[in-house]
């Protein structure tokens, strides 16, 4: 699940496998009380999975139930690494707790006896108002138990988080470190442990702590001759947190990210984002995609010569964002709200949802150096007082959290769009040469956009190009330049992206898209075999002619950057 071993001394293990399941269209299970009798006529099927990559379920969007039987005793911690959307979990028949969100982990614990334990969990995938993401997305909505369920059992005392944070020196060579450790006492009494800390191998905490109950422990120190996490050099540093019985292991890197008048700059150098939109999505493994796929993923994108990539639309695993630190690519999250008009965007139930995604994203991938954006949303309706609000309250949360990265959202609506103050950089998708007009009225925009942002009194931030690309059937070559063909497509990448990257008021690109995805079958005019075919690469990640010329232009922008 990650790039590194996370634990060595903690008892734990992966529920991965082949469990029990029912499908629960009717949604009798409750009253049926399927945690405690499971259907005897119940079939197997694999976790971590979607469903919907199985015979027959391609859209199947409703309510499944799971049983996994193990065994396990003492103070268990059952962690569920992403289960879309909405989970309820039950052990040995009792009902344990539930979560919303489909991207991000949970946990519950139980003290249990010695033996054989019963877990159930009820998975509901449906989507309505309330939902993030809604009901219509262009994505495939895909459900199930998408990552792994990992047991750890602990006798007394757990580690059960620990975030880095720290302040560059102005020189960049030294660093004030405070790590910040949670622990837990599952014993009844006072307990007294040696808990150490290292970073590398060097010792920077050892000391005897005790817990009442819970417990936060702030490790302070200098770190000199810092070795940076730049681009292209994921220089990283291991965290070790123990105490004789559990450990975690941790990494993170040293860098500065910044917004300094029209730039974004890391490590005090103005930097040119060479990014792609990705969705961690493959038609015959969904949302579950096996790591060796993950892995390949990110060979095609050093191929590709990117130096950064978005998250789009939610949450990627852990192991992506992993190999992201390690290669030193930059890495922009967000949460799942996606298309929200404004109708939707001041229910109470999508805000709170939408802070805790947030709260979630932000906790869990702290540590990761290669995230230096937080995305709020992405194409809601940020022209109008709800948007606003939803905005402004996102932003207040997440900089209350994380004061250390930028912030930003994606718009498709820039010239009436009212939020743009409330964030660091201004994002903009725009399918001029797809949706509207032609590849040649990229000029026009450019500078009605600019003009606009001026008049707005926003015309000092930096501007990036989070989305903009147009569909290529995978084969259709020409010797015409056509929409729908490979050829229109290396046309217009050609054209935007020479644009783009020698325009110093834009800081950075993220082409739409990677790979194809499995889109929404109901939009089929648009979205040819029901795939959303923008991709760099079909869905299997076979190359386009774009593939090719996208990477000679960014190769010639590396090197023309280098020179200077
Ligand atoms: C939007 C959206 C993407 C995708 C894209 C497209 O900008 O953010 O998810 O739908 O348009 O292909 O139209």
């Amino acid at each position: 699940m990650r790039l590194f071993t996370e634990h060595i001394k903690r008892k734990t293990f992966l529920l991965d496998g082949l469990w029990d399941y029912a499908i629960d269209e009717k949604d009798i299970g409750e009253e049926k009380q399927w945690f405690r009798h499971f259907p005897c006529n119940a079939e197997k099927t694999a976790v971590p999975a979607c469903i919907n990559t199985r015979f027959g379920y391609i859209n199947f969007q409703s309510i499944i139930w799971y049983k996994k039987d193990f065994y396990a005793e003492g103070n268990v911690v059952i962690k569920f690494n992403a289960v879309t959307e909405f989970a309820k979990v039950y052990l040995d028949g009792e009902y344990l707790g539930e979560h919303y969100g489909g991207f991000t982990a949970f946990e519950f614990e139980k003290k249990l006896k010695p033996g054989i334990h019963s877990l159930v969990v009820r998975v509901d995938s449906s989507s309505n108002e309330d939902t993030i993401p809604l009901w219509e997305v262009d994505w495939h909505h895909y459900c199930g138990i998408i990552r792994s369920v990992e047991v750890s059992c602990f006798n007394d005392v757990a580690i059960k988080a620990m975030r880095a944070e720290y302040e560059l020196s102005d020189e960049l060579t030294s660093a004030e470190v405070k790590i910040y450790v949670k622990l837990k006492n599952y014993l009844p009494f006072r307990c007294t442990k040696l808990l150490s800390v290292n970073i590398d191998n060097e010792k920077v905490y050892s000391n005897t702590v005790e817990i009442d109950e819970e417990e936060e422990i702030c490790v302070s120190f200098v770190l000199k001759n810092i070795r940076l996490w730049e681009l292209d050099s994921g220089n990283l540093y291991t965290i070790t947190v123990q105490t004789d019985n559990d450990d975690l292991i941790d990494k993170t890197g040293f860098r500065k990210i910044e917004v300094k008048g029209k730039g974004i700059y890391l490590n005090n150098k103005r930097i040119s984002i060479m990014g792609v939109n990705r969705h961690e999505e493959h038609p015959d493994w969904g949302f579950a995609m096996p790591p060796q796929l993950n892995v390949k993923d990110m060979d095609i994108l050093k191929n590709l010569g990117v130096n950064a990539v978005r998250g789009s639309h939610y949450p990627n695993t852990q192991l992506f964002v992993d190999m992201c630190d390690a290669e030193g690519i930059l890495f922009w999250s967000e949460i799942p709200m996606w298309g929200f008009e404004k109708e939707s965007l001041d229910r109470s139930l999508v805000i709170a949802r939408g802070l805790n995604m947030h709260a979630e994203m932000v906790n869990q991938y702290y540590n990761h150096p290669s995230i230096i954006i937080w995305g709020m949303h992405n194409e809601i309706a940020t022209d109008s007082p709800q948007g606003y609000s939803i905005t402004e309250k996102f932003v207040k949360y997440v900089k209350s959290i994380d004061n250390s990265r930028l912030i930003t959202y994606a718009t498709n609506r820039i010239l009436k769009d009212d939020c743009l103050k409330l964030v660091d950089f201004i994002s903009v998708n725009q399918y001029v040469g797809w949706y509207e007009g032609d590849i040649e009225d990229w000029e026009g925009f450019m500078s009605n956009m600019k003009n606009s942002l001026k008049e707005k009194g926003v015309g000092d931030k930096p501007i990036v190009m989070s989305e903009f690309g147009v569909g290529a059937i995978f084969g259709n070559k020409n010797f015409e330049e056509l929409r729908w063909s490979e050829n229109y497509q290396v046309k217009f990448y050609k054209h935007t992206l020479d644009l783009f990257l020698n325009d110093n008021d834009i800081s950075g690109v993220y082409l739409w898209q990677f790979a194809d995805i499995r889109s929404n079958a109901k939009w089929s005019l648009l979205r040819a075999r029901s795939f959303n075919n923008k991709g760099l690469v079909n869905e299997y990640r076979q190359p386009k002619l774009s593939y090719y010329a996208v990477k000679e232009m960014f190769e010639n922008e590396r090197d023309k950057r280098r020179r200077c």
